[in-house]
């Protein structure tokens, strides 16, 4: 038997991709029902060559739901999510909402997916699966691979974040304001209080005490959960750059053991889900455009880290589409592991 999916959010970005996934990876589906807002009821949305009407978002909507995708903020998923699950779906969860809640697995498929065991969609036991944060996925796919190998002591990271981690919105937003700047025009200003086009900032999520954002702070804390692992000290500083939908991190890391740069080399080779792209006779390395709407993340900048004497540094460069592996991808992976649960 197939599962009967819910996309909850459909309308929005990582919605929309959803539903392009579903129909590129042929996934499984009795059936599918795409929820958003009141304000959304009613559209149609073209999925292998069906127009589906979009449903009002209820308390009931998950009685006949098997997998539900969520992807429609942090608000909706605390509301909804609960509910969907008691109905017997299993949730796969986009939003930050319940990645830290103790027994929530947070999952990344080609990292831990052992941590997802035990939840069924055909015995509808229910259950919330969270999605990590797309900074943090695009970074660990990366980074993974040689912690298992080298143990990271220390990862300093610094990230180049898409529009389209903040939304359709913000997508359209860059691309208005890039053209009226180069109309010498006073730019539109509806999404960001500034100019973002031929510009960067400080990623707006909230700003916490001690001088760190949520953004920074979700890099730190979801990766020791994905890991199981506290014994690693992590700082991020996540910043808002003029690009479209593919985010770029310079990761720094310092290794228990050494790991030279072949080795990393070898290993990131072997990696689902990686693509090595470090050509330095051509100059050409990871770039947003080349990650775009591809499935894999992008490493290159390969190096070892100069200001240490000894091999227990590295250097690397990732790219990855944050729609994508960043969001949409790792959950639909996510319910592709379910399909043998
Ligand atoms: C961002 N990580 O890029 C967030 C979106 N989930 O703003």
């Amino acid at each position: 038997s197939e599962p009967r999916v819910a996309i909850v959010g459909a309308t929005g970005a990582v919605g929309q991709e959803f539903l392009e996934l579903l129909d590129e990876r042929d996934f499984p589906l009795k059936e599918l029902k795409l929820l958003a807002s009141a304000r959304s009821a009613g559209k149609t949305m073209k999925f292998q060559g069906q127009d589906l009407v979009v449903e009002e978002l209820k308390e009931d909507s998950f009685g006949d739901v098997d997998i539900a995708l969520f992807s429609a903020g942090g608000g909706i998923s605390k509301k909804f999510g609960p509910l969907a699950s008691d109905a017997g779906a299993v949730v796969v969860d986009n939003s930050s909402a319940f990645r830290m809640t103790e027994g929530v697995p947070l999952v990344i498929p080609e990292i831990n997916a052992e941590a997802m065991r035990g939840v069924s969609w055909r015995e509808r036991t229910g259950g919330i699966i969270a999605n990590p944060n797309c900074s943090t996925i695009i970074a660990l796919m990366a980074v993974t691979p040689l912690h298992r190998e080298a143990g990271v002591r220390r990862m300093v990271v610094s990230t180049y974040q898409a529009a389209s981690g903040a939304g359709q919105a913000a997508m359209d937003e860059l691309v208005l304001q890039t053209k009226e700047a180069l109309e010498g025009k006073e730019v539109t200003k509806d999404i960001f209080p500034f100019q973002y086009a031929f510009n960067l900032f400080s990623h707006n999520s909230p700003m916490q005490d001690n001088g760190y954002n949520e953004e920074e702070l979700k890099m730190v804390k979801e990766t020791k959960k994905i890991w199981s692992y506290d014994d690693v000290s992590i700082t991020a500083t996540c910043i808002r750059v003029p690009v479209i939908r593919a985010h770029a991190e310079s990761i720094n890391l310092e290794f228990d053991r050494p790991l030279s740069e072949e080795r990393a080399r070898e290993l990131l080779s072997g990696s689902p889900g990686v693509t090595i792209s470090d050509d330095r006779a051509a100059n050409s390395f990871p770039t947003p455009l080349d990650a775009s709407y591809k499935d894999d993340v992008l490493v290159g900048r390969i190096r070892r880290d100069i200001s240490r004497e000894d091999q227990n540094g590295l250097d690397l460069f990732v790219c990855g589409d944050q729609i994508r592996k960043g969001a949409a991808l790792n959950a639909v992976q996510i319910a592709e592991l379910l399909l043998d649960q």
